[in-house]
């Protein structure tokens, strides 16, 4: 039945006419999964990352865009309200795999949102891919490396199809990783126009160890890498045993300072980031406690709140950033 539909979508991307824009997110699953659309599409078709940061369309953007026939976006859930802004003018398609409920009046091909299971469908860069009817690839596979890094190895059927392309093409997993560092070092460093010269750069790099080769992106990680260290080092607060660290810096680098901070410590650790928004600001906890009572409380107060288990990520106005700071704190010295 899937399958069915999926030969009719087929044809729409041949028949695609006009002009086409192509939304991606801007990590390595995004701009693999738009370097592996491009190939397929119109070269007059243009790719677009968001606003960094931002899972949604700005009203700028959403004017820009909906001048086009054509509208694909992939490896992002945007709003539905997005969506239908765009499909009143333009064909949308959708290919993804976040968990979102399907959106009718355009073209939705995304096997989680249709409650199928996201062991077998693990990047959006495998859905393009199996969507094309390609062979396995590197860049297919590399969007699986950069969602899930060494997690993968706990997907059995995906890290066996890894290390079969691996030996094939003699790569090893840990050169994998480094290409998802590299081709996640310009959205980490805040560089949005370089975000979007990937998946060209991609399209025109025949052998993939060139990602390796690349300058820029090497420098990026040393750039990235001095930063984090520099926060890593920094002396921070501490409260019964908790650690709260405020750090003020353009790159997205939170969540590396709160996993390095934690594991050095092996202590409980809040890390505040007044530098990478202009009106809000970053908080980002990880904690051996169960955080979702506290992802719910976040989440009620309406700031942008999610994690697991032990991960808090959050974005809250500025006004707030003290209030919610101390609720944290609370939380994790009384629970
Ligand atoms: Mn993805």
């Amino acid at each position: 039945m899937y399958h069915l539909v999926l030969e009719e979508v087929g044809r729409m991307l041949e028949e695609l006419q006009g002009s086409g824009v192509l939304i991606h997110h801007w990590d390595t699953d995004g701009v693999c999964s738009a370097r592996l659309l491009l190939e397929r599409l119109p070269k007059s078709v243009v790719n677009k990352t968001p606003i960094l940061g931002n899972y949604f369309l700005t009203e700028e953007e959403l004017i820009s865009y909906s001048s086009s026939d054509f509208v694909i976006v992939t490896d992002m859930a945007l709003p539905e309200e997005n969506i239908k802004r765009l499909a009143k003018h333009a064909k949308v398609l959708i290919f993804d795999h976040h968990l979102q409920q399907p959106i009718p009046g355009v073209v939705h091909h995304n096997p989680i949102g249709e409650g199928l299971d996201p062991l077998l469908y693990p990047s959006a860069s495998w859905i393009v891919n199996d969507f094309l009817s390609n062979p396995v690839n590197v860049f297919a596979l590399l969007g699986i490396v950069g969602d899930y890094e060494k997690r993968i190895q706990a997907n059995k059927e995906f890290y066996s199809k890894i290390t079969d392309f691996c030996i094939k093409e003699r790569f090893t997993f840990d050169e994998l990783l480094m290409m998802v560092y590299l081709l996640d070092s310009s959205y980490k460093i805040g560089d949005r126009k370089a975000v979007e010269e990937i998946p060209q750069l991609l399209l025109e790099y025949t052998d993939a160890r060139r990602i390796l080769q690349n300058v820029r992106w090497k420098n990026n990680l040393v750039l990235l890498e001095n930063e984090i260290a520099k926060f890593v080092n920094a002396p921070g607060e501490e409260q019964q045993g908790i650690l709260l660290k405020r750090i003020h810096t353009k790159f997205n680098i939170i969540s590396t300072v709160t996993r390095r901070i934690a594991w050095n410590s092996g202590k409980d650790t809040v890390v505040v980031n007044t530098g990478f928004f202009k009106d809000t600001d970053q908080i980002y906890v990880r904690s051996s406690k169960n955080l979702q009572p506290l992802i719910h409380q976040g989440k009620m107060l309406g700031y942008r709140c999610g994690g697991k288990t032990e991960v808090l990520g959050a974005v809250v106005p500025k006004e707030k950033t003290e209030s919610f700071a101390y609720e944290i704190m609370k939380f994790l010295s009384i629970s």
